[in-house]
């Protein structure tokens, strides 16, 4: 009966997703409460914040980055359908089959061979196929995260990828008609693949690093703290994550890197060498307009939204930050099977505690020392958007938690 069933799919019926229908199986682990998100597309409603920074960036790069003949260089996509084969979510970047990102507890399968996409690098492969070589792709994207103020199962990316011949690459460096992409006996180090030459990852390094300055600088202006952090990812090396300061921390707004080539070669595409990067539409706005809490993307409340009515998407939004309802918490802990895994636990008190949940977090696990058994303790954040919560609407949402997590999860309470 319930809408959320995380432990146990119901076997019987389809997948119902933007009209179309998808047989369940053993990995069907997506919920009729993320599915109605889908189709939802903030990031293509006029003036909705989401809706802003996409245009303002898009904005940017139309008029900084011009093509031979005056036109823009980067097309522009919003509208490619959130759902994805598991095939052009992973396998399309190399993702080997036994990565941690393709676990079904992180992610929101339809069935073994469709998802929605955690990502909107699933796309990067079928658009330079079509033969684009400057492109951004704006999109919603799904994934069994964890639970706080800047992560949400739904959220919102934009790709960029840029590709260059050797022409493109070089013919501004003096002497550069003698440079080349890619270098026979190459070896990957830390620095770069094995096919690339030095010179070329040097010089695309620079102008990746150089064009996401840029961007930031547009957005939040010269005085913008930023840092540039080495990271990992598959289909990109050297890869970098961009950290911008907001509220005494540094946040991850994006990551990029220098494209494996294996997937240019795979898109018919082998001659040429790019970059890529995918940055969180929602990082970038709640820095830009001082947004305290993910959860406000999806308000409908007018007071929220009015803010953002603008006739022209640069004027200054004097966004007041709104006033937060004060918070109360509740904890939960319980011995739970070998099988539990948290995310199956958010997805619960997502379903159950839907938006009131500003936060979830492990505050303590112990395994008993005779029996073996683990036991786990969370504590549950409470926050109303829009007004203030009382004791007893949290007592019983979190009561409704206790039990739905006894019977989908199959945990034993300790209360
Ligand atoms: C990726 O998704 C890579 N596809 C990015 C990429 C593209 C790398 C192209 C290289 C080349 P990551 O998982 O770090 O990477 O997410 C990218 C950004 O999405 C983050 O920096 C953050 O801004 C945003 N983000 C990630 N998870 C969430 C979440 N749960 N809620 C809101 N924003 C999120
Ligand atoms: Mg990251």
């Amino acid at each position: 009966a319930h809408l959320c069933s995380t432990a146990s799919p119901v076997i019987s019926q389809d997948v119902q997703v933007q009209g179309r229908s998808f047989p369940r199986d053993d990995f069907s682990n997506v919920t009729a409460k993320i599915l109605q998100r889908v189709g939802a597309n903030l990031h293509n409603e006029p003036h909705h914040p989401l809706w802003i920074i996409k245009e303002r960036i898009k904005e940017h790069f139309y008029s900084s980055y011009m093509g031979r003949w005056g036109n823009p260089l980067f097309s522009v996509h919003d509208n490619l359908s959130p759902v994805v084969s598991v095939e052009q979510n992973f396998d399309s970047l190399l993702i080997p089959p036994d990565h941690p990102s393709r676990k079904r507890g992180d992610n929101y399968y339809i069935n073994r061979s469709t998802m929605l996409r955690a990502h909107t690098s699933a796309h990067q492969r079928e658009l330079v196929r079509q033969g684009l070589d400057a492109f951004l792709l704006a999109g919603d994207v799904y994934r069994r995260d964890e639970i706080d103020s800047s992560h949400f199962p739904v959220f919102h990316q934009m790709e960029g990828v840029r590709l260059f011949s050797d022409h493109e690459l070089f013919s501004s460096v003096d002497g550069g008609q003698h440079l080349s992409l890619f270098e026979d006996s190459g070896r990957r180090c830390g620095q770069k693949q094995e096919v690339h030459s030095l010179e070329a990852v040097t010089l695309l390094q620079f102008n990746l690093k150089n064009t996401l300055t840029r961007l930031v600088h547009a957005l939040f202006g010269p005085g913008v703290e930023l840092r540039w952090v080495d990271c990992h990812f598959p289909f990109t090396h050297p890869s970098f994550e961009l950290e911008v300061r907001f509220q005494e921390q540094w946040m991850e707004v994006l990551g990029c890197g220098i494209m494996e080539q294996q997937i240019l070669n795979s898109a018919g595409a082998g001659h040429k060498a790019g970059w890529a990067f995918g940055l969180g539409l929602e990082r970038l706005a709640m820095i830009l307009f001082n947004i305290p809490d993910i959860r406000l993307f999806w308000s409908r409340d007018p007071g929220f939204l009015q803010q953002f009515r603008v006739t022209d998407i640069h004027q200054p939004i004097s966004f007041k930050a709104v006033s937060r309802f004060p918070p109360l918490h509740n904890d939960i802990s319980f011995w739970v099977p070998d099988s539990f895994c948290p995310q199956d636990f958010f997805e619960l008190v997502r379903c159950v505690g839907g938006d009131l949940v500003e936060q979830v977090t492990l505050l303590d696990h112990f395994t008993h020392p005779k029996t073996g058994r683990r036991s786990e303790c969370y504590r549950i954040v409470y926050r109303h958007m829009e007004r203030t919560l009382t004791q007893e609407e949290v007592r019983q949402t979190h009561a409704a938690i206790e039990r739905t997590a006894e019977s989908e999860l199959g945990v034993t309470g300790r209360y």
